[in-house]
């Protein structure tokens, strides 16, 4: 393998190009897997996509129903929650400067709204308002105008009313929503793969979460692509392939490999590298998404998610679990076969993105999540350190029931936990006490990776959910800038978010 040390790169949740060690937390660089050859190939039906709805003059309206659906999941007959009955929903194809009215009825028997995972759009009113309450049976029309400048990239919508976003995502609740680049990227074909994961009972219902499993965030059994339990995809050598990719798992890592082929990654989330990186993998956290380009190269690959640990499990914390390191799992194969096709031209280079390690910074604030055990079981639960036995403190946390806490307070949607100055550049110190990696979602404003675990980044990297692994800090500068209003920030492990990992934010 001579050009190892060019192609063989770790991508922990965006961070870490080209073979550069990234976290000082405990995790490896650069491990070659070399015994995929040696598993079965898993041989599934066609992979289908989800339906495209596409802006027309700046334009897109679309009119979405939650509800429940009898669907077809892993090729079973299952009753899952979708939109306009389908598992993923339809994917939204948008331009920036886009107008995306999207009319929302709730089709469920629980209060639920809409997040537009990413979109770089006011947070107010109807726009990616995180306060709305769309109860069951009424109808809320959302319009999110986006900016002329707004970056091009793989974004998302789900549901987000607190206390139940982990159960409504893990029913089925998910699309894409794609903005175009403004110059075509030369592909042969683009693929959306929305990659979830779900529990089912033998009686085709999705399995409810248990207690523990909420304290380590639940990770389900089947592993879907669109839905679809290793579905199959062909191509050709030489061509190249857009894969736009949505990890829509409520607490799971995704470390994605396609050994055997050839992976350039163009961005994580709406950041976009000025050149698309070779790599060998792509981590991605709950809510992160890739924009990758796959190379076709003769023979048959599995797109696999590698186990990633996450971890030590509440079950742990409580005497009882192990670890949260999820199972090797093939999640497609790649079938390359026929003549080669002519060379594609060249990926176009990308405008020099933003760069805030220069920028005058006014703030600098410390966020602390913390776990830890709500009432009288606070006490004696031990530790090496005891700072990941934090919280307990927050109100409405049951006796004996997890904590998920930043800065030692659960989720009050009527307290403002962080006021910013509009148009501003601050520093936020992600600090992580507990044993679980958090992965932290800021709406509206992308952050940008300055520091990890007091090391500074070399590349220019920008995500809207951004890892703390366990027990460290990542520092990032975010500018609060185009839209003034109050938001929220989250664990993206959405059992700890519906627990309270979660804060108001108001930018004025
Ligand atoms: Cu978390």
């Amino acid at each position: 393998m001579p050009d190892l040390s060019r192609r063989s790169a770790l991508i922990l949740g965006g961070v870490g190009i080209a073979g550069t060690a990234v976290g000082g937390t405990g995790f490896f660089v650069n491990q070659r897997i070399s015994s995929t050859t040696s598993r079965a190939i898993p041989s599934g039906s066609d992979l289908v996509e989800p339906p495209e709805l596409r802006s027309v003059s700046g334009t897109l309206t679309v009119d979405l129903e939650s509800s429940p659906q009898q669907v077809t999941i892993a090729g079973r007959d299952v009753r899952a929650l979708s939109y306009n009955g389908g598992v993923p929903g339809p994917t939204l194809r948008v331009r920036a400067g886009d107008t995306l009215s999207v009319s929302l009825r709730n089709g469920l028997a629980d209060p639920s709204n809409l997040h537009v995972h990413g979109l770089h759009v006011s947070p107010e009113n109807n726009g990616d308002n995180m306060f709305v309450t769309v109860e069951a049976g009424d109808s809320f029309d959302y319009q999110y105008e986006l900016p002329a400048n707004h970056p091009p990239g793989v974004y998302w919508y789900h549901p987000h009313h607190h206390g139940f976003v982990a159960d409504q995502v893990f029913g089925g609740l998910y699309g894409a929503i794609i903005v175009e680049d403004p110059d075509p990227i030369p592909a042969s074909r683009e693929r959306v793969l929305v990659i979830s994961d779900m529990t089912l009972d033998s009686a085709g219902t999705i399995s409810a979460a248990t207690a523990m499993e909420k304290m380590s965030g639940r990770e389900g059994d089947l592993v879907l692509v669109n839905g679809q339990l290793t579905p199959s995809m062909t191509s050709r050598p030489g061509e190249r392939e857009r894969w736009r990719i949505v990890n829509a798992c409520v607490s799971r890592y995704l470390r994605l490999r396609l050994d055997g082929q050839q992976l350039s990654l163009l961005g994580i989330d709406s950041g976009r590298f000025e050149a698309a990186h070779e790599v060998d993998e792509v981590v991605l956290a709950p809510g992160n998404r890739a924009d990758l380009l796959v190379t076709g190269t003769a023979g048959t690959s599995v797109l696999r998610a590698h186990t990633y640990d996450r971890g030590m499990s509440g079950g742990m914390m409580m005497g009882g679990g192990g670890s949260t390191a999820a199972a090797d799992v093939a999640l497609a194969s790649f079938i390359v076969t026929g003549d080669d096709v002519a060379t594609v031209a060249a990926i176009p280079g990308q405008p020099v993105p933003r760069d805030l390690r220069t920028a005058t910074v006014t703030a600098r604030r410390e966020l602390i999540f913390a776990m830890g055990m709500g009432g009288d079981m606070g006490g004696g639960m031990g530790g090496d350190t005891g700072s990941g036995m934090d919280g307990g403190m927050g109100g409405g946390v049951g006796r004996g029931m997890m904590s998920a806490t930043i800065n030692g307070q659960v989720f009050d949607a009527t307290r403002v936990d962080t006021t910013v100055q509009f148009d501003s550049v601050e520093d936020w110190l992600l600090t992580n006490t507990s044993p679980l990696d958090h992965p932290v979602h800021l709406h509206v404003w992308p952050m940008q990776i300055i520091e990890q675990s007091g090391r500074p980044v070399e590349t220019i990297m920008w995500q809207d959910v951004v890892n703390i692994p366990a027990r460290s800090t990542v520092l990032v500068r975010i500018a609060f800038d185009d839209f003034s209003g109050r938001t929220v920030y989250h664990c993206h492990i959405l059992d700890h978010e519906d627990s309270g990992m979660m804060g108001v934010v108001t930018a004025n």
